[in-house]
């Protein structure tokens, strides 16, 4: 697919990423300026107590390529994400969607070669760690443990051949996303990640990964906890018997 002028959506959910989104912001145009395609950033915020959602609301009123969903709680990383989705596809309308954390974990400067991905033909870019020219700093050893039995437990028992499928870093085309939205997930935190790879891989859809390094977040906490790991399990559980229609 040659597309002259390209809409690139990237979609950035947050709570409590004051300290990251003003610059995840700047890094995120810079590195999609000058190219052939219009970029919008939709943040998808939970009501963050630190503030982040009234700090997106001024870079809205001055920036109009940034758009702010504000929801009423923390519901979770993956509802984040299917409500970011589903407002960009009506309102923005873009041939390319991008998936990133606001933690500045996920470099910026990969997005022109994700959004690439879809140009040359893929449904589903993953920014991997765990493929040749991938990996990544700054991150604790159980945090590495967590991320490599999870890809591990995905393969065996999903059957799922990409390297990385927890990455959050992802490019989709509109076809990707407009299938994913005909489905109900039953996952609304981080085993979105999963539960859609799953289904784009049983629906077929080309599935490419691209090297990234991914940095440990420097800023704010980690929002990852136990309760998101028995939700992946029951996830895992719950894929290994249903009946895929
Ligand atoms: N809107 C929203 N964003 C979330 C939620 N949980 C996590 N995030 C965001 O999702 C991204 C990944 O979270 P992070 O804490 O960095 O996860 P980790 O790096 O995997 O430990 C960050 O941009 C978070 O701010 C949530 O419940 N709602
Ligand atoms: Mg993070």
């Amino acid at each position: 697919m040659m597309v002259a002028m390209a809409r690139i959506v990237i979609l950035v959910p947050t709570y409590n990423e004051r300290d990251n989104i003003s610059l995840l912001l700047d890094e995120v145009f810079k590195n999609l300026s000058n190219r052939n395609h219009d970029s919008h950033i939709v943040v998808i915020d939970d009501s963050s107590p630190d503030g982040t959602g009234d700090l997106v609301k001024k870079i809205t009123e001055t920036n109009d390529h940034v758009h702010l969903l504000s929801r009423a709680g923390k519901l979770g990383l993956g509802s984040a994400y299917i409500d970011g989705l589903r407002w960009s596809l009506s309102n923005l309308s873009p041939d390319i969607f991008i998936q990133m954390d606001a933690d500045l974990s996920h470099p910026p400067s990969y997005l022109p070669n994700l959004a690439e991905g879809v140009l040359e033909g893929y449904d589903v870019i993953i920014g991997s760690r765990y493929v040749k020219g991938g990996g990544s700093t700054s991150w604790s050893w159980y945090r590495r443990i967590i991320s490599h039995g999870a890809n591990l437990l995905v393969r065996l028992m999903l059957g799922i051949k990409e390297e990385d499928a927890t990455s959050g870093f992802r490019a989709l085309s509109k076809r990707a996303v407009k299938f994913l939205l005909k489905f109900t997930l039953s996952s609304r935190g981080y085993s979105y990640q999963i539960e859609s790879l799953f289904l784009y891989s049983k629906l077929g859809l080309p599935i490419k990964e691209v090297p990234i390094i991914f940095h440990g977040r420097k800023k704010g906490r980690a929002k990852l906890s136990i309760s998101e790991i028995l939700s992946f399990a029951f996830l895992l559980i719950r894929l290994r018997t249903i009946k895929f229609k």
